[in-house]
């Protein structure tokens, strides 16, 4: 620091904090000591993989110094802190948010030019952290973010798989997984904290003593496992705090291996390690359906029973055994159900470990948890067979038991007097053929809040999921419109349109998100029109290269870039869009001067590797791209491209370069979705059903920026009570008839007629379970003014400038706002280094 820069007096605190916290000759040095010192290797030799490693190290050395002075502005001050327990965090890379967080991105890039080496390609070293599945995971990582940079203590409790989602490619087309090795050769990010490894037991059976005034339940395990924590820094952005992300590995416990070694089974005692290892191999793949596995149960009380030990152990190192304080120091959110077991098991430690009586622990339990629901699918409400309960956790089936007891005969009974099918319907058992343990039902009882994650899905909570929970608590149920983080998803996935803000309002923005509303001032300039759309122009050559790269697909920069990614599902209807383009297509060859902007459809997708018909539309998006990219009669007017491996590192690619964002589910299906705001953010118009979080987006953006189309929640519903038919649509409408005997055709597979036809029959025989004959004609016309206004430059930026300026309010510093008013009840401590 320069004797004149320090004499000047800041004008904000950002702008301070915003100056690097190191030279880039002193950063240098770090990154030469770490390739020599911890990579052992030299400049002249090392890989690019080296120099990645070395600049995170070197950049680890700042996380850690944060981290320590956090955990010590933590424990002096004995804070009350959430933790966040979710099977699923999808952090994506850390260098370059960690970069940015500290104000050290230009700093670096300065010290490795310095070096011979560029930033931008040794960002492209790191693996994805892909710990999750999309937006449940993608989520719980935002809000990490949020959580540290607003200086709320708070820790992220999960498993540490060592794979994380598939790799996914294509062979023909087709949807092939492979292993995602993520750690294969270490991670710099991760520190192993063996002194806080936890036993984890399983299986055996109870055993009730008779010694005092209560009898005494004791459960002998069948089998003890241990969880080793792995800590991942979260890094607060501009100075702020540095959080912990803490990920449990299963092993085998020692004690368990030497029985059966010195018994001569050294065969035996590997077998042992491998099962307990198995424990946190692999993420289950499903996004929205219940695997029903014994593992999955396990993966889920393995990593609840850790975290709930950890945070026992945390409370009791500063309070012993006087547990008054617990619920004013601890929070518990369950992200889904997933966790849920955790309620029982904190029942199980206060009662059996801490001999407290069963109505002073649910008291605890009562205030502590909360829980988040994340969708109304059917298929995705988790349940257990009680006989697989029994088998694994005998003595949470008994304290559930003693729950759902308590709970019929108190508050049911109390509300509905007499009313046994109301007990049958709320019960966490649930009656019948194979008696199920309802988790969804879990959760409810043992919160003492339940929010939905946007305000149509919250409200759809409260009238048609639980609707006799809310009457029974009318202030239980409530809404968090969820967020993003603007950090990663607009100041380091697109510093171009970060600049140009940079220009017009105060840097803080990133913090502050509602100060872009600043730039509609703005939104009529036409000098600033020019600056917003040649930012995206040039975000958009750079995708083009990347699609080339990945796929050798040529395309051109000056078409509309339509951008579909999210998890292929039949109620996120891709196969809407595939229609539509199938459409478009044949209006082309009809007509060859059919009047239309030249459009590429951009898709991103994994499909879940058993869902036959998701994958099924892959191949079809795949086929149909293959024979539309090579037919030179449309004049390159059309393209369409699924790009491979969609994941969090190439959402970061996609976004900053979409104009159009689809938007599609089916009305009351899409719980709120979080990919809207990030396109939105970045300056794409939404086209959309009135579904999650586009109605909250729609309502930011004012519906002339947003191409709203389609059924809304009511008229799905009036539509199904009514009986709803295809083939009504098939039938009188000729265009869907030709798309849809088109794909049944061999046209798009030579050879192979049929090839495609499992689309046509779900749309027809199938019953269309998510209306997308019923919305096609609507979303075909919606498409029609995206066209149209897209002619209109001028109109486009003015309506693209205008999403970015509005969509403060999906900053997930706000969201955690709502969770610490209405839910967690935090402060803030900033950490006094
Ligand atoms: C998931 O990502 C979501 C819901 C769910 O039940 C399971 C998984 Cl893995 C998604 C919702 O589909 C999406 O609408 C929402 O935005 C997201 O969770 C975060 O709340």
């Amino acid at each position: 620091v320069t004797k004149k820069a320090a004499a000047k007096k800041p004008a904000t605190k950002a702008a301070s904090a915003r100056k690097a916290p190191v030279t880039a000759k002193a950063l240098q040095g770090k990154i030469i000591q770490h390739l020599r010192g911890t990579q052992g290797t030299y400049e002249e030799k090392a890989t690019p993989q080296a120099w990645w490693r070395a600049t995170s190290f070197a950049v680890n050395e700042f996380v850690m110094a944060g981290l320590t002075d956090t955990q010590k502005t933590h424990s002096r001050y004995d804070t009350r802190a959430v933790n966040y327990l979710s099977m699923e965090f999808l952090m994506g890379r850390l260098l370059s948010n960690n970069l940015h967080n500290l104000h050290l991105f230009d700093v670096t890039r300065a010290a490795l030019e310095g070096l011979g080496q560029n930033l931008d390609d040794l960002l492209e070293e790191e693996p994805d952290m892909a710990l999750g599945n999309g937006g449940l995971g993608r989520l719980a990582a935002c809000f990490l973010d949020s959580l540290a940079t607003m200086n709320l203590p708070a820790v992220g409790y999960g498993i540490h798989y060592e794979h994380g989602l598939f790799e996914q490619h294509f062979r023909d087309g087709r949807q092939i997984e492979r292993p995602d090795a993520w750690r294969e050769y270490g991670n710099p990010w991760e520190v192993c904290r063996p002194e806080s490894a936890q036993q984890v037991k399983l299986y055996g059976y109870v055993e009730t003593r008779y010694e005092g005034a209560t009898p005494k339940k004791v459960w002998h395990a069948g089998r003890t496992i241990k969880a080793v924590p792995w800590d991942i820094p979260i890094v607060g952005y501009d100075g702020a705090n540095v959080n912990i992300l803490r990920l449990w590995e299963s092993r085998a416990t020692n004690f368990f291996d030497w029985d059966v070694f010195n018994a001569g089974g050294y065969v035996d005692a590997q077998a042992e390690q491998a099962q307990a290892e198995t424990i946190s191999k692999v993420l289950y793949p499903n996004d929205e359906t219940d695997a029903g596995k014994e593992l999955r149960l396990i993966q889920q009380y393995f990593f609840c029973a850790a975290s709930v030990a950890d945070i026992v152990r945390r409370y009791r190192r500063a309070h012993g055994d006087d547990w008054t304080s617990f619920p004013k120091l601890v929070a518990i959110q369950l992200n889904d159900t997933h966790p849920a077991i955790a309620i029982p098991e904190l029942m199980r430690v206060l009662i059996d470990d801490y001999d407290m009586a069963w109505k002073d622990a649910w008291g605890i339990c009562q205030q502590v948890f909360s829980y988040t629901n994340h969708t109304l699918l059917p298929e995705a409400l988790e349940k257990w067979t009680v006989r697989l309960f029994e088998k694994v956790l005998p003595r949470h089936l008994d304290i559930i038991y003693d729950i759902n007891h308590q709970f019929l005969t108190q508050q049911v009974d109390a509300q509905w007097p007499g009313d046994d099918a109301m007990k049958q319907h709320l019960s966490i058992i649930e009656e019948g053929h194979e008696r199920m343990v309802r988790m969804g039902h879990l959760s409810v009882v043992g919160s003492h809040k339940v929010n939905g994650v946007a305000q149509v899905h919250s409200d759809l909570v409260r009238t048609d999921l639980f609707p006799e929970f809310h009457e029974l608590w009318p202030e239980k149920l409530t809404n968090v419109t969820n967020g993003i983080t603007p950090r990663r998803w607009l100041k380091a996935c697109n510093p171009r349109l970060a600049a140009l803000i940079d220009q017009h309002i105060d840097a803080d923005w990133p913090l502050h998100l509602d100060k872009l509303k600043g730039l509609i001032a703005k939104a009529d300039d036409a000098k600033f029109q020019q600056a917003f759309m040649a930012v995206k122009r040039e975000n958009k050559v750079d995708l083009v290269a990347e699609i080339h790269r990945l796929t050798g697909i040529e395309v051109s920069p000056d078409a509309l870039f339509d951008v579909q990614i999210k998890r292929l599902h039949e109620y996120k209807r891709q196969h809407l869009n595939l229609l539509h383009i199938l459409a478009l297509y044949r209006r082309l060859l009809d007509n060859p001067e059919y009047n239309m902007v030249p459009r590429v459809f951009l898709f991103g997708a994994k499909a879940a590797p058993g869902y036959h018909l998701a994958k099924d539309i892959i191949f079809a998006i795949n086929k149909v791209a293959e024979r539309i990219n090579n037919d030179s009669r449309i004049g390159g007017k059309l393209k369409v491209v699924m790009l491979p491996n969609y994941r969090v590192s190439l959402a970061e690619k996609m976004i900053p370069a979409a104009d159009v964002s689809e938007q599609i589910s089916t009305a009351g299906k899409e719980a709120s979705g979080t990919g809207n705001m990030k396109l939105a953010l970045n300056g794409a118009l939404t086209i959309g059903t009135l579904d999650g979080a586009n109605i909250e987006i729609a309502e930011e953006a004012g519906a002339d920026h947003c191409f709203i189309f389609g059924l809304t929640v009511d008229e799905v519903k009036a539509l199904n009570a009514r009986g709803y038919n295809p083939y009504d649509f098939y039938d009188h409408d000729e265009e869907i008839r030709a798309v849809l005997d088109w794909l049944d055709s061999d046209y798009f597979t030579p050879g192979q007629p049929g090839a495609l036809a499992s689309i046509k029959h779900s749309l027809l025989q199938g019953g269309d379970p998510y209306k997308v004959l019923a919305d096609f004609r609507a979303y075909s016309d919606a498409q029609r003014n995206v066209d149209e206004k897209y002619r209109d430059g001028t109109a486009w930026a003015r309506s693209a400038i205008i999403n970015t300026a509005t969509m403060g309010k999906f900053n997930s510093d706000r969201s955690i706002q709502d969770y610490v008013d209405r839910i967690w009840h935090l402060k803030a401590y900033p950490r006094d280094n």
